[in-house]
């Protein structure tokens, strides 16, 4: 008896009890992924997100030790066959790259007192800021000659959500290319600017912005019946939209 009661004491003494005990009895802590998370992508692949974690909590009181976030649980990022068990990101609140369109992820934690049972998920949603162009405003259909030297306007219009002079006009490109704004015609020699500029092409009171594409430049790349365009805006968020053309002759 004295053996058991000696022993006893030391397994408490070393925190072995403690940690039996808590184990049982105590509630675990409660993971908080918030979300829905919306961010504008910055490049055609994706844009960078805060997370949010810091509404987790543990119910005892503890504080929670470790935040383990799951990225994306339809990708198997560990390679051990489980697509939701991943940690691709720790700490409360991770700034995180992820693609267009919508990603599920989730976030377990840990408390001072044990681990979250089920993980909390959240949507994350990045997209471009898509505009209304009109290649070649008020007309239609939008014929392009590809033996033209000229130039094809485009405006982005203006609407309650969206104000085209946020668009930086220099990085105006076709989808998918870089944002370095070649295909619009320059002018002026020693400080080549685009041609872009403000008005309201389409009656509607606002301001639009019209930009000129080399028509040449364009015919580099292989254009099928819908030209989609994008650019940057001021503040590095990327725009799309796209219009119908029709190249005649054909090459
Ligand atoms: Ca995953
Ligand atoms: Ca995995
Ligand atoms: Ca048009
Ligand atoms: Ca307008």
């Amino acid at each position: 008896m004295a053996d058991a009661g000696l022993k006893l004491r030391t397994l408490r003494d070393r925190g072995a009890i403690e940690l039996v005990s808590d184990r049982v009895f105590v509630d675990p802590p409660i993971a908080d992924a918030d979300g829905p998370y919306f961010e504008y992508a910055t490049t055609w692949s994706g844009g960078f997100v805060q997370l949010d974690g810091t509404g987790s909590y543990d119910p005892n009181g503890g504080a929670i030790t470790e935040y383990e976030w799951d990225l994306d649980l339809s990708v198997d990022s560990d390679y051990d066959g489980d697509p939701v068990n991943d940690v691709d990101a720790t700490g409360p609140t991770p700034f995180e790259l992820f693609p267009v369109g919508q990603t599920e992820i989730s976030l377990i934690v840990t408390s001072e007192y044990g681990l979250t049972i089920e993980p909390d998920t959240a949507i994350v949603d990045v997209d471009y800021i898509h505009v209304e162009i009109d290649i070649k405003p008020g007309r239609y259909p939008n014929t392009i000659n590809p033996r033209s030297r000229g130039a094809v306007p485009v405006a982005f219009l203006t609407t309650a959500d969206f104000d085209a002079a946020t668009i930086d006009p220099a990085t105006i490109t076709l989808y998918g290319e870089d944002f370095d704004g070649d295909l619009v015609k320059q002018r002026g020699k020693k400080n080549p600017v685009p041609m872009a500029n403000l008005e309201d092409v389409d009656g509607d009171g606002d301001l639009d912005l019209i930009v000129h594409l080399d028509t040449q430049k364009l015919m580099d790349y292989e254009l099928e019946d819908t030209c989609e365009l994008g650019a940057l805006t001021y503040d590095g968020f990327v725009v799309f939209g796209t219009d119908t053309i029709r190249i005649v002759p054909k090459k």
